[in-house]
Parts: structure tokens; sequence; C-alpha cells
């Protein structure tokens, strides 16, 4: 008998000193994975976007608090069950309930926890509210597995669309409805070009899905947003550094934005890849200006100034100039 409560008590100390070294050993593990792999983690301040930057801080506030709180309860939970191990010399100090304590630590982490959620409802229903009245359109779509683009046209209207009218033979990828003026000038950009965007200029994404649920996640803007088939989702935001920018400050020559895929949607999801170009108001009116409508496209000869294919126009030729 005598044996067994020595070797519960010898235990209870092995116990105790391993709490500690798990502590000590567990800390050391926190930073020895920060130095290893936190380079790998997209740099606080290097957001690429007007509410990436209110995220970013947002963010890093909230790692702050959190590593705070995580090493004051964790060295307090470990080092007490060390010193306060059993002993022969004390005795366990009843004392099972104090409301004071209670209100305590119920009042502080629900306050705090309170002013951060707000924090992020505050930027949440900004980037999915109104976007500015001169924010250029860009109509986002998923589908297995890619991305397609549509900018309004001239008239900055996206024209109505379909789904049952969705004809890839017919150059209707998108379902648009010919019948709509609104479409005539809208300019499709099949999947694999980039979606051109504007320096400092508003753009509001509206966001669309052809099969199952995708997600539009743009990180070096902070951003990411569902495609939900049927639903249009939208968010908007304002980049504020070019690519060019951005390959200069992460001294990266081959530093492109990306869309990817965020939300698990099928065998080729991790191959979902968009990119975009960030450019000045010039170069990208250069760009629009070259881009045609895919009305034209579908219907050539609808096009102003069509002329029609060389054969046709010999044959007329030759119906009108008969000799006599
Ligand atoms: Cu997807």
């Amino acid at each position: 008998m005598r044996g067994e409560e020595k070797s519960r008590k010898q235990n209870n100390r092995i116990n105790a000193f391993l709490l500690l070294a798990f502590l000590v050993l567990g800390l050391i593990g926190v930073y020895y994975c920060n130095e290893r792999l936190g380079h790998k983690i997209l740099q606080f301040g290097s957001s690429a976007s007007n509410h990436g930057v209110d995220v970013d801080n947002m963010m890093y506030i909230t790692l702050v608090i959190t590593a705070i709180v995580f090493v004051i309860t964790q060295v307090s939970l470990f080092w007490f069950a060390y010193k306060y191990q059993e002993s022969d010399n004390r005795k366990a100090y009843y004392y099972p309930h104090n409301n004071k304590l209670e209100v305590i630590w119920t009042a502080i982490p629900a306050i705090v926890l309170t002013v951060m959620v707000g924090f992020g409802l505050y930027y949440w229903f900004r980037i999915t509210g109104e976007a500015p009245k001169d924010a250029m359109v860009v109509e986002v779509t998923g589908s297995q597995f890619k991305w397609e683009f549509r900018y309004p046209g001239k008239d900055k209207v996206l024209g109505k669309k379909f789904f049952k009218s969705i004809n890839e033979g017919a150059n209707n990828p998108l379902g648009q409805l010919w019948e709509d003026p609104a479409n005539h000038d809208d300019i499709y950009l099949p999947s694999g070009d980039p979606m051109h965007l504007v320096v400092n200029k508003p753009v509001k994404l509206v966001i669309n899905a052809k099969d199952v649920i995708h997600d539009v996640g743009l990180s070096h803007f902070r951003l990411k947003m569902d495609a939900v088939p049927g639903t249009p989702t939208t968010m908007w935001f304002t980049p504020i550094k070019t690519t060019a920018q951005m390959k200069k400050e992460n001294n990266d020559p081959d530093f492109v934005y990306e869309i990817s895929c965020d939300q698990l949607c099928g065998q080729g999801h991790f191959k979902m890849r968009g990119t975009i170009i960030v450019e000045s108001q010039e170069e990208f009116d250069l760009w629009m200006a070259k881009q045609k409508p895919k009305y034209y496209i579908a219907f050539p000869d609808r096009e102003p100034g069509y002329k029609a294919p060389s054969d046709t126009v010999n044959k007329i030729a030759a119906v009108t100039q008969q000799p006599k």
C-alpha cells in the first residue's frame, strides 16, 4: 500500500515537470514556425487595395490582442499546474464561486470581441455595399474550371442574360440575350485573358457562376466573394498599385495579380486561376480600344463598316458586270 502512494507522488512530480517542459517547448515551437514560415504569409502593409489596408490593420490588431491573451493564458495554465502540484505541506483551498470574478472574465472578453466584430461588420458592409458612382463595372463568371470576364461597354450597362441561351458553339458563352441592345457593346474576355483595371479607380465586380459555387479570391487586394449560380453577388474596391509597381515592390519581374477560386468546386479546382492587370487610365483606354464586342463576333455582318467576304463580293461583281 505504501509503495503505491509513493509511485503516485512520483508520477505527479513527473507530470508537473512534463507540463512545464511542454510550455517551454511549445513556445519555442511557435517562435520557430514563425521564423521558418512567417515570410510565406502576404506581408502586412503590402495590400494593393483601399479595403485591403483596413483589412490588414484589423488583422494586425486581432493578432496582437490574441497573441497577448495566448501568452498570458498558456503561461499561467502550465505554470500553475507545475507550481501547485500535489505537496504534503499544502492543503487545497476550497473556493467554489465568486460572482465578481465571473462578471469580470465574462465582461472583458465580451467587450473586446464586440469591438472587434463591430469593426469587421463595418468594413464588411462597406466592401459589399454600394460602390462609388464613378466605379467601373466588371462582371466575373466562374464555371468548372475557369473565369470569364465581361465589360459593359460604352453604355456602362451589362446586357441581360439567360442561362438557357448559353451556347459556346454560337459565340454566346455567357448566355447574353442579343435582343437587349445593352448587350451590343459588351466586351467579353475568354478564360485566360487577364482582367484589366485602372489604378486608383473604384471597380465593382458583379459575380456569377454557371454551375456550382465558386469564390473570387483576390489575396493581393485582401478580398474574396462567393460566386453563386443564379444569385449575382457584388463587391467593390479601389486598386492602389499598378502591376508594374507591385513587380518593383516585390522585386519579382513575374508578379501577377491572381484570382484564385477559394471554394472547393471540383477536380480541377486547383487550376482555376485568373489574372488581373492594374494599369494607368491611358494604358487601359488603349487596350479597351482594341476590344471588339462579342455581339459583332457572333454576328459579323451587323458590325458597322462590314465588308462581305471577297468571294461573295466577286460573285456580286460578276452578276452586275455581265456583258450585254
Ligand atoms: Cu471554382
